[in-house]
Parts: structure tokens; sequence; C-alpha cells
């Protein structure tokens, strides 16, 4: 622990990268801007600390670590998941090894769940549990100050050798009063939703993140949402998420935007609202969002069109619906039930996506067999299918901590390692059976009919077909049947 006061002049905010893989994992993912960590710049810099955000892509260690150096860091904060904790770690020690006088705060979900082990790990000053507005400017003002850090809610350290957390952060009850994300347009350039979306990739102009609420209402088993958040969601005034819209599409020209929020719909009466304000704001945008099943309706998804929504993902997880039971904490509906949800989606011209579990431990190569045949009857646009992955914090961790096939977290990627040991399946064999599904799913006559529907319905959508499957087929090199089946280009 920092007994003397100290002047911050430089601080330096960085997202790490994978660590294991340098590479986009299995398929590809959505590249976004580092939202969280630009929440934290927003408030040091209203408060005139000089902040610069650093996002490691693909340079090296080494090469990381000079350019942090070359700023004159006092503190260094690493916003930190699970996946890219151990690299964080490496930096950190890096970072100690040439200047030992360089503060180092890890925030982000890791750390909120995994304190005490992020926090004897020696290279770590202080861990900023949960939501980090408040607590950050706390524990800067502590720092300058020589203040007592016993007294500020929310963060770990180590306390004379010993790991000592004070007292939990109550959660920030009006968001609206946190002043917007810092973005530059450098990060913004490079954001994409890839995947099926209209406007398509090559379309959208830097895309943006915008957080409309914090949490999630229900508590699943592998979910590190309430870990992290608390129970319960809070959220923005349609309002407030109107004016950053704005000030992004003013700044930047923006026209596609990813709405972050664990459970985009677990308030009705909410979307319901942020849509009217949408179509009386003027405002030309598309967006994506993460929903529910459960209180989706004909009326919502025409409303949430003419928004601008064009495409929803639906963590489904598994259909095999006595598991389902099991991991999540609400009874979803049968497959047929979800089916006219996605109807709804098609009619009303947004792209449907849904996320998907395998490897469960006690999981037969029969059982995948007939999740093959199973997906096919779901009337979705787009399936990620993912592996188990018990992260810290969860109900899972607990259940699966004895089961783990790595201890290294940079293995806890999702989709690229197979994290729970399976009694009969291998990791390799996993993956084999996993294209499988996907190349059946792609190919199957439902799906290909589907899409021959839309074309007529829209032929703009040409374009998001097009990139769609060029895109996986660059990435995987899985699709070039379906893509010499259509013309496309
Ligand atoms: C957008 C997103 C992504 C984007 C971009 C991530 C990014 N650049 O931020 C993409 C698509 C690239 C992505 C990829 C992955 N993601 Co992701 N992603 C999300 C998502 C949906 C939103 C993150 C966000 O913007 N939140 C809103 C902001 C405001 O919150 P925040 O970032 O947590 O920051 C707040 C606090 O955590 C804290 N904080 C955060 N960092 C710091 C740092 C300091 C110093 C301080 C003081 C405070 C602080 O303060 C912030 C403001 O209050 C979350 C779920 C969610 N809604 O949170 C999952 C989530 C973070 N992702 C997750 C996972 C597993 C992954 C992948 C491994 C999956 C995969 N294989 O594709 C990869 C790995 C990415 C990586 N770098 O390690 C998990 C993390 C689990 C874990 N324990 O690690 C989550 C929680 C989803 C889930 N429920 O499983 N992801
Ligand atoms: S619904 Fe999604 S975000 Fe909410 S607890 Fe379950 S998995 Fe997590």
């Amino acid at each position: 622990m920092l007994n003397k006061k100290r002047n911050i002049q430089s601080v330096v905010l960085l997202e790490p990268t994978f660590g294991h893989d340098k590479k986009h994992a299995f398929g590809g993912h959505n590249e976004f801007e580092p939202l969280g960590l630009e929440y934290i710049t927003a408030v040091l810099h209203s408060k005139g600390y000089k902040v610069n955000i650093l996002m490691q892509m693909s340079e090296a260690r080494d090469e990381l670590v000079q350019k942090i150096i070359s700023y004159n860091p006092d503190v260094v904060c690493f916003s930190v998941l699970t996946y890219n904790f151990n690299e964080s770690i490496q930096i950190a020690r890096k970072l100690k090894h040439i200047d030992e006088k360089i503060i180092v705060v890890f925030g982000g979900y890791h750390p909120s769940t995994d304190t005490e082990n992020v926090v004897k790990n020696n290279n770590v000053d202080f861990v900023v549990i949960g939501e980090g507005e408040t607590t950050v400017m706390e524990l800067f003002d502590a720092i300058e100050n020589s203040r007592n850090y016993e007294s500020i809610s929310g963060i770990a350290f180590l306390k004379n050798s010993q790991y000592f957390k004070t007292t939990k952060r109550i959660r920030i009850k009006n968001i609206d009063t946190l002043p917007f994300p810092l973005r530059n347009e450098n990060t913004l350039k490079d954001c994409k939703i890839y995947g099926l979306m209209y406007p398509p990739p090559s379309k959208q102009v830097n895309v943006a993140v915008i957080a409309c609420s914090r949490g999630c209402p229900f508590n699943c088993e592998f979910c590190c949402s309430n870990a992290l958040w608390g129970k319960g969601v809070t959220y923005r005034s349609p309002h407030n998420i109107i004016k950053e819209i704005r000030a992004v599409q003013e700044g930047f020209n923006t026209n596609a935007f990813f709405f972050t929020d664990l459970t985009f719909n677990s308030s009705k009466r909410w979307v319901k609202d942020f849509c009217y304000e949408i179509l009386n704001s003027g405002l030309n945008f598309r967006w994506y969002c993460m929903c529910t099943i459960l209180g989706l309706d004909a009326e919502l998804i025409r409303l949430m069109s003419q928004a601008g929504c064009r495409k929803i993902g639906f963590g489904i997880e598994t259909l095999d619906d006595e598991l389902s039971n099991e991991i999540k904490s609400f009874k979803r509906p049968l497959i047929e039930k979800m089916n006219e949800i996605y109807d709804l989606c098609f009619e009303n011209e947004i792209f449907t996506k849904a996320y998907l579990m395998i490897g469960f431990p006690n999981e037969t190569y029969n059982k995948l067999l007939e999740y093959k045949n199973k997906i096919n009857e779901m009337r979705v646009d787009e399936i990620k299918i993912s592996f188990y992955t018990p992260f810290p914090g969860t109900r899972a961790f607990e259940k699966y901590k004895h089961k783990l096939a790595y201890n290294d977290f940079s293995y806890f990627d999702t989709l690229n390692h197979l994290v729970i040991k399976n009694n009969s399946i291998t990791e390799d064999e996993y993956k084999i059976i996993r294209k499988e599904i996907i190349r059946n799913f792609y190919n199957s006559e439902l799906y290909v009919a589907r899409i021959k529907e839309r074309l007529t319905r829209n032929p703009a959508l040409i374009e998001s077909y097009d990139e769609f499957f060029n895109f996986l087929k660059l990435k995987i090199n899985l699709y070039e049947g379906i893509i010499n089946s259509f013309a496309f280009s």
C-alpha cells in the first residue's frame, strides 16, 4: 500500500489483448470501443487529469510496455476480463520492473470477481470492484492527498502484506449524471458490427457502443453480470441516451450503434419510451441489441424496427430444455414459441442471432448429433456456438472448478478451448462437430429458403449476406457451399 502523497500527472488506461491467441477467435467477433475505459476516462478528464487510452492490438508485449512508458505514467489502469488477465499481469510486472513507482490499478469483470487472487499477485496496487466511476475518483484523490484507503468503498489492496477489501460500493443510482464516454475517431474508425447486419460492415461508419442500462434482472449459473453489477438494473433516461447518440453522430458521423446492455428489453415500458424518443428525435441510425425472448411481442418488435433496430441477439445457450432449466435462472420457451418471435423479427427486417453453448461435462456424442438437427429447426439468421466456460465468481465456477482442463485463464476464451473436461469427447472432436453443426445449419434447406424470401422482400439485403458469408469464408473457410450456391456479388 502507498503511504506517501503522489502527484498524478499522467495516466494511461489500457485494454490488454487476448494474450494466448493474438488473433481473432473462431468465427471472428465484433470490434468495439473500450466503453468501460472511456467512461473512466471521462470522469478523470472532468477532474483535469491527463489521460491516454491504449488498446493492445497486434503489438508484442515489450513494444506495448515501451509505449506505455513513453507517456511517463504515474498510474496505469487496466480493464481486465478473465481471458486477458494473464496478459495484464505480465504487462504490469514489466512496468513495475522498469519503474516500481508506477501505480497499477485493475478494474473490470475479472478483478471484480476473483479479487483476492488478483490482489495477492503483488503487481497490482489496487483493484476497483464493480462500477468504476466514483471509486476511481475517490482513489485518485486519496493517492494525491495521502488519505486513508480503507474508507474508500469498492476497492481491495494489500495492507501490511495482507489482503484487505473495503466495504461494498453502492451502485450509482442515476447513471444519467455520468459524463458521456470520451471517444476518439481513431478507435471508432475500426469498430464494426460483423455478422449479418444492415448496413453491412463495409457501409458502417464509426460504429459506437452505447450502454443504456447496467445490470441484468436474471442470475444465470454461468454469468458474471451479477458479480460485477449486483442485482437489479439501472436505466438511463431515453432523453439522456439520445443526447449521447446525437453527440456521437455529430462528432463522428456514426450510422450504426451497438447497445451493449446485458438484457436490453428487461423493461418493456422502457424499450417503448426509448423507441418513441428515437422516432421523435429526427435522428437516423440502425442498431443491434441483446434481448431475452421473454417479453418480446409483435407490437414491440414492430416499434423497435421502426426505430431502426436491424439485429437482435438472443442468449439461447442450449436447446436441451432440462439443461436450460439447470443453467438459466428463468424458464425459456420451447423452440416453437421462440420461432414465433424470430418470425416476427424476420417480418420486420430484423436479423436474429442465437448464442449457443456446447461443452458440458456430461454431453455425449449422440447428444451433439441430436443437437445438430435441432439447431436447424431454429428460424434464426445467425448462430454462434461457444464452449461452456466457468468464469470466476459464477456458480458454474464453483460447480466445475475441480473439472478444469486448463488452469491458465488465457484459455478461457469461450471459443477455442474446452475449459471443462468432458468425459467422452476431446476438444478437437468438439471443434470438428461444431463445424459440422454450423455448416449443416447454414446449408439447410430451411435456411436457404429464408434467404431467398428475404431477398425477394428486400433486395438491398444482398450486400449484408454477401459480406457475411465472405467474412465467414475468410475466417473459418466454412461456407464455400452456400457462397457457391448463390452468385452473391
Ligand atoms: C461489448 C462486449 C465485448 C466486445 C468488446 C469488449 C470491449 N472492448 O469492451 C467484444 C465483442 C470484442 C467482446 C469480446 C469478448 N467478450 Co465481451 N462483452 C461485451 C459486453 C456485451 C459489453 C461490455 C461493455 O461495454 N459494458 C459496459 C461498460 C460500461 O462496462 P464495463 O466495461 O464492465 O466497465 C465498467 C466496470 O467494469 C468498471 N471497469 C472496467 N474496466 C475498468 C478499469 C479500471 C481501471 C477501473 C477503475 C474500472 C473499470 O468500470 C466501468 C464503468 O463502470 C459485456 C457484457 C456487458 N454488458 O457488460 C461482455 C463481456 C465483458 N464479454 C465477455 C467475454 C467472455 C468475451 C470474450 C471472451 C468472448 C468471445 N470469445 O468472443 C471476448 C474477449 C474479449 C477480450 N478482450 O478479452 C464476458 C466477460 C466474462 C469474464 N469474466 O471475462 C462478458 C461479461 C459477457 C458475459 N456475460 O459473459 N466483448
Ligand atoms: S440473462 Fe444473460 S446477462 Fe442476464 S444473468 Fe442470464 S446470461 Fe447473464
